[in-house]
């Protein structure tokens, strides 16, 4: 292939991926691998600069500027960082530098993985907020970023400014997010910064607040009007305004410490509660910040440096196909189980049929794995070098898995439903769903052992679950189970029995309805009994509920009558719990949680907090209250230590609430 067909190719190819990436909020690569062909395409315009195409992604300074906000013109363009790739290029960025005759300090910084933004402030107020868009010309999504809480509205000094930042979304409120989504079949986030830019992007700034996002500031525009001529400086005199800044900068002295700091975050940043996917460099002193200046769209006194992806190569075993409740089927690589970032992956997702054809995954092949966002592990592409030329294309499979059914690929969607309501897949993925976390909880009544109950017939619907008790001792004799673990089963089923009806409601698993649906309607209306005789006129008049939530919820009820009598002449008719009962003891507290719980999980105890008056936060700073520091716990207990806030551990917290 001659150059010019290479460059018109990757051109087409990065603009599709950048429309991914900035307009669906669905990438379909990589950073690396986008970075890599951006790569080449900008060593080929270098080459080949009279071919260079009016439309390429190297035109322009940032992501697609979206056409529903209006625009805001930038004072100053929002630029962005060069990528370096490995330690020789931060050295050859270090030693561009000294070659110029100066001899800079660096302040590095964790590179936020979330959705670039500036806000201006007047006389110390927010008064406009906006994306970078081309970097030119951005959105203006004031309305958006004012329901960020980590975003000051008002200022601690009536200043006029413009500061730079970050909007992320925390990994815990992401993970919930995407159960809310899973629940009620809608397509999940693939990573936090992507849900990050879709809840940022909503026309509806209600729809932003529910996502609960945060802002980490890191640049103060024109700092030097202040009287700051450092970069260290500028992000001091941001906390002090009440800007929410990365608590771990760090001011380094030498090119070493640099590589300490890029060292020290590659090893613990998984231990944060948000995402990083590198360490920006920046030199400090804003003398020689001037002196670099710029290049077209990027600071030559600035680097990003990128961790390495964490992928790995491993053999593709099988592909199983299963079906969910909702009846989608969906393909699942099983693996030679594999190391990653130090827990063993066996199972990976392959998305949909349109995914493996793209990329040709057969089975037999080695395929490189890659943990998305530290969640779901994803196999990326095939290792064609190690392809055995005899393994078959992969073809996706007509029937459901399940009941043998003809499978229905929906209009616009890449995935294969079983549209049989009676298929066993389903209902067994159902009561599957019902016991689990999202939903009723239940310890010890998970995928595997409600599987073999479901075969062995003890576990036929979801009621079933609710009769175990009286087959004790046959339970006993099934498959090791024991005395011990089977009392302790029958324990938490009954216990499950005094479950919240939000969770309840949730464990039915309602087209669309999922634990944040299924918390409004129990604050509504209190009790199963009263929900069932309910209609589509009452649900639509609840705010956050739409014409096909309601339809969906009415529907549920019309057919499942006879599954809501047996629930509740089982005894499970849970009634909301009002607020007053909880003591409101962190009223006007605000609480950071860091490191691992033993008896909560993140999203538990962040619910507790907040039932009991207080207000969960990701980040440590003098406004925070008090610390519950866990096992692991990392920097932000470092930092609660360092501003000598009280810290308590998880059994503390237990007493606490306990009134003990
Ligand atoms: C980040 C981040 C991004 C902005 C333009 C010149 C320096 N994602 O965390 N950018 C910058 O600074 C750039 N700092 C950061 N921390």
């Amino acid at each position: 292939m001659d150059h010019k067909q290479r460059m018109k190719e990757l051109v087409e190819l990065l603009n599709r991926y950048n429309y991914e990436y900035y307009v669906l909020d669905s990438p379909s690569v990589s950073d690396f691998e986008y970075d890599m062909l951006l790569r080449e395409l900008e060593e080929l315009e270098r080459l080949y600069p009279e071919d260079i195409l009016p439309d390429s992604p190297t035109q322009r300074v940032g992501g697609a500027a979206q056409t529903e906000f209006k625009k805001v013109q930038h004072k100053e363009p929002m630029l962005s960082l060069t990528n370096a790739f490995s330690y020789q290029e931060v050295l050859d960025f270090h030693n561009r530098i000294i070659k110029t005759g100066i001899t800079p300090t660096y302040v590095c910084e964790l590179k936020i993985d979330g959705i670039a933004s500036t806000a201006h402030y007047e006389n110390g107020e927010f008064v406009l907020g906006a994306t970078r868009g081309d970097g030119v010309v951005g959105e203006n999504i004031t309305l958006n970023m004012k329901t960020i809480k980590t975003l000051p509205l008002k200022l601690k000094e009536k200043y006029n400014l413009e500061v730079r930042g970050e909007v992320y979304m925390r990994k815990d409120v992401f993970n919930r997010l995407n159960e809310e989504r899973k629940a009620s079949g809608e397509e999940l986030f693939k990573n936090p910064r992507n849900a990050a830019g879709g809840s940022l992007r909503q026309l509806d700034p209600s729809i932003t607040k529910s996502r609960n996002l945060d802002i980490f500031n890191y640049i103060l525009v024109n700092a030097e009007q202040y009287n700051i001529s450092t970069q260290y400086e500028a992000l001091k005199f941001l906390e002090k305004l009440g800007f929410n800044v990365c608590p771990t900068y760090r001011h380094c002295k030498t090119i070493q410490e640099v590589f300490d700091y890029i060292e020290y975050w590659h090893d613990n940043r998984h231990n944060l509660d948000f995402e990083t996917d590198g360490i920006v460099i920046k030199v400090n002193e804003f003398e020689y910040q001037k002196k670099l200046g710029f290049t077209a769209k990027t600071p030559r006194w600035a680097i990003a440096y990128k961790f390495p992806p964490e992928e790995v190569v491993t053999k593709l075993l099988e592909i199983q196909f299963n079906t969910g409740r909702t009846g989608k089927v969906n393909p699942l690589a099983i693996l030679e189980p594999v190391l990653i970032d130090g827990s063993v992956v066996q199972k990976a997702t392959l998305n949909n049929e349109d995914f493996i054809k793209e990329r040709d995954i057969r089975v037999g092949d080695y395929v490189v794995v890659r943990k998305a966002g530290e969640i779901i592990p994803e196999v990326v592409r095939v290792d064609f070098t190690k392809r055995d030329s005899k393994l078959k294309p992969f073809e996706m499979i007509k029937n459901c898995p399940s009941c043998g059914q003809p499978l229905v690929r929906k209009e616009d969607e890449a995935a294969y439903y079983c549209l049989n309501e009676q298929c066993e897949g389903r209902i067994l993925a159902s009561i599957i769903y019902f016991a689990s976390r999202p939903a009723m909880d239940i310890d010890g009544l998970g995928e595997k052992l409600l599987t073999l109950l479901y075969e062995k017939g003890y576990v036929r619907k979801i009621t079933d679950i609710y009769r175990l008790k009286n087959y004790r001792e046959e339970l006993i004799q099934i498959d090791r189970l024991g005395e011990k673990s089977v009392d302790s089963i029958l324990d938490a089923i009954e216990v499950s029995k005094n479950n919240p009806l939000d969770r309840l409601i949730t464990g039915l698993g309602i087209k669309l309805v999922g634990s944040k649906v299924s918390k409004i309607l129990a604050n509504k209306f209190k009790s199963l009994e009263n929900l069932r005789t309910k209609k589509f006129e009452d649900f639509i008049q609840i705010d956050e509920i739409g014409p096909q939530i309601a339809q969906s919820i009415e529907d549920f009820l019309s057919k499942n009558q006879d599954l809501i009598d047996e629930l509740i002449s089982l005894g499970i008719n849970p009634v909301v719990e009002s607020a007053e009962e909880f003591k409101q003891i962190f009223a006007g507290q605000t609480i950071v949680v860091t490191g691992k719980l033993v008896h909560y999980t993140r999203d538990e105890i962040n619910d507790i907090i907040e039932k009991y008056g207080g207000k969960a936060a990701g980040s440590v700073s003098k406004k925070t209250s008090f610390v519950v520091a866990g096992e692991d716990a990392g920097s932000k207990l470092i930092k609660a230590q360092e501003l000598g806030i009280k810290i308590i551990n998880e059994e503390e917290f237990r007493q606490l609430i306990s009134g003990e």
